[in-house]
């Protein structure tokens, strides 16, 4: 289906010559008035709209007011067409949400392919959920962006200060940065360099838009990583294009890092409890154990098994093993700390670290554990059901390999299931303490 232009000009021969020039592709909708504008608008939501400067009743960047400020409309691109190209009457144009301008002497084929291209490139591009910070010290060329970008619906915020632009990344991170390159106090390339030192904007990509075509410039931008450069004075077409280029290769960074992340966890975690898997307990126990020994810092490791699990089983079923496991395994997370390290080793048998703990604190960790465990409670088939856990811990010594305190724990839980379950024993060099 042909798409709709909007003509808004009080010449007749105007309007005549570019609905000659348009009427082939595109449905026409041709007005000379500020008013008779708005009726037509009423009706049919043009893709662009072309306005002159001068209307039969009012200005034409009233007309452009108007649309800005209506919902419905505010994503109509507008080009305005006017014969005055100083600085004040762009900014004007600009302010009033117009995307580009155009001298009436330049209505020609040339001017055609351009609204040809432009379409096009509307109707392709979909980035509806983007969001873009853009900074320049120029209110012209942040307006020329902002209203650009509205086209596609980009969710954009301008700042015309690099400072400002750096407060307002601490709380929200954009799809894609534009910069100027040239600015007071930071630089485009010293804001490149800030967002590449930093973790989480390291991948967002910063276009630089700069009027120095000096390839040492554009070398060294590139070098601190700018992703792309746009050369002022610059399209509203070359602007989208570049945009949509960072903004799908940001995309796909993101879904990698989402990718790489839910890989992770898959390799890290047992997917019943959600706590670490033996492996990565594993990995984690080196790293603490040299850490422990290079420091002389105490590393508590604790091993727990869930008495007479296979009851549980045997008697409720399957399931609710596992939601006694469950149960557990979020008893022991809320008892330890976040530097503290979980563990399901196999089975119904758990492990933990704790990284830098005193004598008096692990005891004071085990019985804690002992105790909270003894108070969880899971519902079942409506039946209220408890249960138990035998304990063994050691005071790691630098003395021992990783694999003898693992053997010593194992001992000491043992111990605790022969001497009646429930129970916990500690071993500190060569004192073992009993807590139940
Ligand atoms: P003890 O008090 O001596 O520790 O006896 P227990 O019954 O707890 O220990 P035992 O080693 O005899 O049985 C452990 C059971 O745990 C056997 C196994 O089927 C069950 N089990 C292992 N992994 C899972 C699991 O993921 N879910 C459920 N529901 N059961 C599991
Ligand atoms: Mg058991
Ligand atoms: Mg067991």
């Amino acid at each position: 289906m042909k798409k709709y232009i909007l003509i808004a000009d009080p010449s007749k021969l105007s309007r005549f010559l570019l609905e000659n020039l348009l009427s082939e592709k595109y449905n026409i909708l041709s007005v000379s008035s500020f008013s008779e504008a708005i009726d037509v608008l009423k009706e049919t939501l043009p893709s662009l709209a072309i306005i002159s400067y001068e209307l039969k009743d009012r200005q034409g960047l009233e007309l452009c007011r108007y649309m800005s400020n209506d919902d419905k409309l505010k994503n109509v691109p507008v080009i305005v067409i006017s014969s005055n190209e100083d600085e004040k009457t762009r900014l004007a144009i600009y302010a009033e949400g117009a995307i580009d301008y155009v001298p009436k002497s330049k209505i020609n084929d040339e001017f055609i392919k351009y609204i040809d291209e432009l379409m096009e490139l509307l109707s392709m591009i979909d980035i509806s959920s983007a969001t873009a910070f853009a900074v320049d010290d120029s209110i012209l060329q942040l307006k020329f962006i902002e209203n650009v970008l509205k086209t596609v619906r980009v969710n954009i915020e301008t700042f015309d200060k690099p400072h400002a632009l750096i407060e307002a990344l601490k709380t929200k991170i954009p799809d894609v940065v534009i910069s100027d390159l040239y600015m007071d106090d930071i630089d485009g390339i010293k804001l490149t360099k800030f967002l590449r030192k930093n973790k989480d904007l390291k991948h967002v990509p910063i276009i630089i838009q700069t009027s120095s075509r000096d390839a040492g410039i554009l070398r060294t931008l590139m070098i601190h990583g700018a992703n792309d450069y746009i050369l002022k004075p610059y399209s509203p077409e070359e602007l989208l294009l570049k945009f949509t280029t960072a903004y799908k290769s940001k995309k796909l960074y993101d879904e990698l890092e989402d990718i790489n992340r839910s890989l992770f966890a898959k390799a890290t975690t047992d997917p019943l409890t959600g706590l670490y898997n033996r492996r990565f307990f594993m990995e984690q126990f080196t790293f603490l154990y040299l850490n422990a020994k290079r420091y002389n810092q105490e590393l508590g490791f604790i091993i727990l098994d869930i008495d007479n699990f296979k009851k549980i089983n045997d008697t409720y079923g399957h399931t609710c093993g596992d939601e006694v496991l469950v149960a557990l395994s979020k008893c022991l997370k809320s008892m330890l700390r976040e530097s503290d390290i979980v563990g399901r080793f196999g089975g119904e048998e758990f492990v933990c670290l704790i990284p830098n703990v005193t004598k008096n604190g692990l005891l004071m960790v085990v019985k804690k554990i002992l105790n909270s465990i003894r108070n969880t409670k899971i519902i079942f088939d409506d039946k209220v059901i408890g249960f138990t856990a035998s304990i063994g811990a050691v005071s790691c010594t630098e003395m021992q390999s990783i694999d003898e305190i693992i053997k010593e724990a194992d001992n000491l839980l043992y111990d605790a299931k022969s001497s009646g379950k429930d129970r916990c024993f500690v071993k500190f060099e060569s004192e073992i303490i009993e807590i139940n």
